[in-house]
């Protein structure tokens, strides 16, 4: 057994979101999803046993990081079992962490990879769905390439490939307009809303109509009528966010100006939409031939700090050691 491996896992931009869950003990989400799996942005994960230690240790980007490492061992716990060796667990990303840019996606579909590989555990692709599901509900979704839908079942979940990257390759570009942290991490998030929002049960309830008319639109290519859909389901997430007590606003000044950019750029006949996750940066999904001028007029709204641009992806990986 080699008790070593290394994974490499991009983030995806969910379309459809998963906001809610319906069983914390087993993270199961409250409703199923749809997203885009990146190619440009990646999380390296290295999993090593280390047989003379007596602690899981896990850096990141470099330095050690305790926050992280109690989800971290858990994971690998629920991979592996509790009688196995202390691991160092190395990841690396080259985009923001934890700023509303699914970095525990791409983490937690890289560490089960790796984990399951370092320690020759075998699991199928869908075990290793549920596994990375537990870790993060959104990882299962990094686990594949394109666009991927994830279904909910009674006590588990499903992802499948809707479309291959080549079959649809459109790019995104992602807006940053604040890098730190988010305030309130996703998971306290949706406990928050489902407890205390008066349209959580609605949002809930209308999920499967907007998964259904973006699954018809993605199989049409029509951006238009997906971006239609894409951004109704984005700024309805939004709404239950801000009509929870306490409020959950991630958005900033330049959030909303980014979307006024994107509208002008739909008054131009610009294909382009909308989306935005549990943090402050706008992600605008466009066809290749309008990605520049959707990424100049981003630069160059007000409170823009820097941005990424990246097409569609395969999905997780091993990266030969
Ligand atoms: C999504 N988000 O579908 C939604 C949209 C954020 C907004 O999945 O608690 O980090 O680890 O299961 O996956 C972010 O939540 O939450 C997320 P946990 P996760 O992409």
């Amino acid at each position: 057994m080699q008790m070593q491996a290394q994974a490499r896992a991009q983030p995806n931009i969910a379309l459809i979101k998963y906001w809610g869950k319906r069983d914390l003990e087993r993270n199961l989400p409250a409703v199923g999803s749809i997203s885009l799996t990146l190619a440009d942005l990646y999380t390296d994960m290295s999993v090593a046993a280390d047989t003379s230690s007596q602690e899981d240790i896990l850096l990141v980007n470099g330095d050690e990081s305790r926050s992280m490492l109690a989800r971290v061992s858990a994971c690998i716990d629920q991979v592996v079992g509790q009688q196995r060796p202390a691991v160092q667990v190395t990841s690396s990303s080259n985009f923001p962490i934890a700023a509303g840019l699914a970095s525990s996606a791409s983490a937690f579909a890289a560490l089960v990879l790796a984990t399951d590989a370092a320690f020759g555990t075998n699991k199928s692709p869908h075990e290793l769905a549920n596994l990375a599901g537990r870790a993060s509900g959104s990882a299962a979704r990094s686990l594949l390439g394109g666009f991927v839908e994830l279904t909910n079942h009674a006590d588990e979940i499903q992802v499948t490939s809707l479309l291959a990257p080549e079959q649809w390759p459109l790019r995104v570009v992602v807006a940053i307009t604040a890098p730190g942290p988010k305030p309130v991490s996703s998971g306290d998030a949706m406990e928050i809303s489902r407890k205390t929002s008066p349209f959580y049960d609605r949002w809930i309830e209308q999920q499967s109509e907007d998964l259904g008319e973006a699954r018809a639109a993605i199989d049409a290519r029509d951006l238009q009528r997906l971006g239609a859909i894409a951004e109704h389901n984005c700024l309805k997430m939004h709404s239950v966010m801000w009509g929870s007590r306490p409020p959950l606003t991630y958005w900033n000044s330049a959030t909303v100006a980014c979307m006024q950019t994107v509208r002008d750029l739909q008054a131009q006949d610009t294909e382009v939409f909308f989306t935005i996750d549990a943090g402050p940066q706008l992600k605008a999904i466009c066809t290749p031939s309008s990605a520049p001028a959707v990424r100049d007029a981003l630069i160059a709204t007000s409170g823009v700090s820097d941005d990424m641009v990246s097409g569609l992806g395969d999905g997780a990986g091993m990266i030969a050691t």
